[in-house]
């Protein structure tokens, strides 16, 4: 059988079903979804539906995250292998283990991590609110999971706080190096330069503007530039070519995410279609995460 956006459109209708895609999934995925964003729309779109079958379309800590605010409902993972490099470099084992070391600090999540580290946290945060996150906390030393990018970039931005990173990253934003920036720039003067802030901080530091992947979108729609050099993901470009079809955008070569493109059309009808892929946590371990997440979602 062929699988068509109509026939997945059918399908939520019968099963009640929403489908939520972050940026950078294929193009097919954004269409039949009903929402795609960054991790905090994503947050916030999961904790509001009224939907009984939710359908992410990320990568697994999207998914968690999205059970973890819905205990009761079915969250699917159309493609449960496709897994967030930076996430498993982080276990809660070596959380506990950090705040051992820092018997004071509080400890602020980046969402790309699995259940059991949130768990561990004192509030989560995404890219677009590390800064409101952390500095919203009592604590001056904080420890910062897993990302030591958006650890540096948040440092930066709070020189009042005493940030302690884990020493995570993102394999697609940290392999964007400067001077991949540097010769696209050459080649493109008048280009502005947009990154995200899970890039290196030399990236950031050449950046004309960084945010998360919607404030990347906000920003580019809102500028009179025609040009950008864009420092994320490549899936990036179907929604920034949507936001300005006249513009063009120029990204560093290897700046992939394989395991995020795993999910296609088929698979979501799959999912949809058998009710399967079930995302599955500890109920205790989910309880405890909840607290971080919505701890997050009700900064303002
Ligand atoms: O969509 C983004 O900006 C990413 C990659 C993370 C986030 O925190 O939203």
């Amino acid at each position: 059988m062929e699988v068509t956006l109509e026939s997945i459109q059918q399908l939520k209708k019968e099963k009640n079903a929403v489908v939520l895609a972050h940026n950078y999934t294929l193009p097919e995925v954004q269409d039949a979804a009903d929402y795609v964003g960054d991790s905090l729309g994503l947050s916030r779109k999961a904790a509001e539906t009224e939907a009984e079958i939710i359908v992410f379309c990320g990568v697994s800590f999207m998914g968690e995250t999205a059970k973890i605010l819905n205990p009761d409902k079915k969250v699917l993972l159309p493609e449960p292998r496709a897994g967030c490099s930076m996430a498993s470099m982080c276990t809660a084992p070596q959380v506990r283990e950090m705040k051992k070391l820092y018997p004071e600090a509080a400890v602020v999540a980046y969402v790309n991590t699995t259940a059991d580290v949130k768990a561990e946290a004192d509030i989560c945060c995404t890219s677009s609110n590390s800064v409101k996150a952390t500095s919203s906390l009592e604590e001056k030393d904080i420890i910062f999971v897993p990302d030591m990018n958006l650890a540096a970039y948040t440092a930066q931005k709070l020189p009042e706080k005493n940030i302690i990173p884990f020493h995570g990253y993102c394999s697609a934003h940290h392999g964007i190096t400067k001077w991949q920036i540097e010769d696209l720039k050459i080649l493109h003067s008048g280009a502005e330069i947009v990154s995200h802030p899970e890039c290196a901080l030399d990236v950031l530091e050449m950046s004309d503007f960084v945010g998360s992947t919607e404030k990347m979108i906000d920003h580019v729609r809102e500028s009179p530039n025609g040009e950008f050099i864009i420092a994320t993901e490549v899936g990036m470009l179907y929604r920034l070519g949507k936001a300005r079809p006249d513009a063009k955008f120029y990204f560093p070569p290897n700046a992939l995410c394989q395991t995020i493109k795993m999910t296609d059309l088929r698979l979501i009808h799959r999912a949809l279609n058998e009710c399967k892929q079930e995302v599955v946590l500890d109920p205790d371990i989910s309880m405890r995460a909840r607290i971080p997440v919505e701890r997050m979602l009700s900064l303002r």
